[in-house]
């Protein structure tokens, strides 16, 4: 009797969970209801089952409980009962399917008049592609990837000179616009999903997939990654925000294009020596740091890695927050220099300074360090060389006062917190996977060896 009470709670308490449940899906703000159509006949389906074969088991369990004066008998074979219950699992199993199918053929159909856009995912970043006035996105491959063709645009093709190249994690989307999604990835699978829009689709190196949608509501959306794709795989979060059509064609406008970024000159190593006069009184006239003046070492830092603080401190990424005591006094530095060009030429100038052996001041074991150091290096390397793929500079020949505050930073949210700091804020979280000081100190010291 306990276990048909017991069977019958259980139908009871799953009903109310689902009734009563807080935890269903998030309000939709695209055309995809039929989606959740889906889902639905699916639960009703499998829930009614459920239902009548936990009451059927109960009342089994009840109506045929022990009795001294009846016998069971045997009976192996009963067509009437076999034919009705595979008809009715068939009429079962082909109701949940077919709606699936239904949608599906809706789902890889795309409405002639949708607009396309691309998503770029790699670890552990989305960034995003639009078509410009053209309406075609340029070819691109994997081949042309270097630090001033993040996207990979084929210099040669005309059609990419007007695409709108969006470096920031961040995409804009005009309201009740089908749009189409095409989906490259750089390095390994990763997976755009999108809960409010329903739609989910594979990232796979090599080829294009796509999704596309069309938002029906205003306001700002998650993009996850739903691929585990390496060590910062959650931190791999972007955002779709749905635009009425003004806003979102003053957010266009804004954007960079690749026109844009090739008419960048290249950096001038010659102009750029000019500039760093006033960066050696507090960097080292080989840039190789000073204590003194809390200023770390530039030389044989990346250029990539340089270029993206010095625009970070330019607009208040890196260097504002009210407790970040040295970057308040490197930012207005920053804020020296006019525009990009300038930036790539002090950059290409710090490039030709000779790496300095920085000099050992904090006590730390190294042998410990080196087993910390096993997780930082996924990103920063092997010998913490650096690795533009990943966009984690290099550390070794970094003076170990500076990482060390910048771990301290990283940690307490005064570096990496800014919400346009996407790779800032992957440091935060490895920052804070670091136990203590002590840690600290030995994952210095075993960098200091290298
Ligand atoms: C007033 C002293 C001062 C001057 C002048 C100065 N800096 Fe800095 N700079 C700093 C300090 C201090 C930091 C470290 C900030 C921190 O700890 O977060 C820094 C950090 C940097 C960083 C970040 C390094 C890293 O590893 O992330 C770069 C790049 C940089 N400076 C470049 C320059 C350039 C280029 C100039 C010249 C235009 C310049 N600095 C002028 C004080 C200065
Ligand atoms: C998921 C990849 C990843 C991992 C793992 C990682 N880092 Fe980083 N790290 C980065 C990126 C990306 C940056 C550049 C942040 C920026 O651009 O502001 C960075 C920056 C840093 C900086 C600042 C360097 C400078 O010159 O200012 C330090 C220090 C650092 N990492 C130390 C570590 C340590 C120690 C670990 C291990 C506990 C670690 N990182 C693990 C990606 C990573
Ligand atoms: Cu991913």
């Amino acid at each position: 009797m306990v276990i048909v009470v017991v069977l019958v709670l259980l139908v009871i308490g799953s009903l109310l969970f689902h009734w009563l449940s807080p935890w269903w899906f998030t309000p939709i703000a695209s055309n995809w209801g039929t989606i959740d159509t889906t889902i639905d006949i699916t639960l009703y389906i499998t829930g009614f089952v459920f239902v009548a074969v936990n009451l059927f088991l109960a009342y089994a369990i009840y109506r045929f409980r022990h009795d001294p004066s009846r016998r069971a008998h045997y009976e192996p074979e009963n067509k009437k009962l076999e034919t009705w219950l595979t008809a009715i699992t068939a009429v079962g199993v082909a109701a949940m399917l077919a709606p699936g199918l239904i949608v599906w053929a809706d789902f890889v159909d795309v409405p002639e008049d949708a607009d396309e856009i691309e998503v770029v995912g790699a670890q552990w970043q989305w960034n995003f592609r639009l078509p410009g006035a053209d309406g075609k996105l340029g070819e691109v491959d994997a081949r042309y990837i270097a630090p001033d063709n993040p996207f990979g645009m084929n210099a040669n093709d005309p059609a990419g000179n007007d695409d709108v190249l969006v470096s920031s994690n961040e995409l804009h989307l005009p309201i009740d616009r089908p749009v189409k999604v095409l989906l490259r990835s750089k390095d390994v699978l990763h997976d755009f999903a999108v809960p409010q829009f329903r739609v989910k689709m594979d990232l796979v190196p090599g080829m294009v997939t796509y999704v596309w949608f069309t938002p029906t509501r205003t306001g700002k959306f998650d993009i996850l990654c739903m691929e585990l794709c390496g060590i910062a795989h959650y931190a791999m979060r972007g955002y779709v925000v749905v635009d009425t059509a003004e806003d979102f064609d003053s957010w266009l406008a804004e954007q960079t294009t690749w026109s844009d970024m090739q008419a960048i000159p290249a950096g001038n190593a010659i102009a750029g020596k000019d500039s760093f006069a006033v960066c050696a009184s507090c960097h080292g006239q080989q840039g190789e740091g000073n204590v003194a003046m809390n200023a770390p070492s530039l030389a044989g830092l990346p250029d990539w890695y340089i270029a993206r603080q010095l625009d970070h401190y330019k607009r208040g990424i890196r260097g504002a927050h009210q407790d970040d005591v040295y970057g308040k006094q490197m930012a207005p530095m920053a804020n020296m220099l006019a525009d990009a060009t300038a930036v790539r030429n002090i950059t290409a100038y710090i490039t030709t300074l000779e790496a300095s052996v920085p000099t050992s001041t904090l006590d730390g074991d190294p042998s410990r360090g080196a087993s910390h150091y096993n997780s930082c290096g996924a990103c920063h390397g092997a010998q913490a060389q650096g690795n533009y793929a990943l966009q984690a500079p290099r550390l070794a020949g970094q003076e170990d006062w500076y990482l060390k505050r910048q771990l301290h930073n990283f940690r307490l949210g005064i570096r990496g917190a800014h919400k346009e700091d996407t790779y800032g804020h992957q440091m935060v979280l490895m920052a804070r996977s670091l136990q203590d000081d002590q840690s600290i100190n030995d994952l210095l010291a075993y960098l200091n060896t290298l």
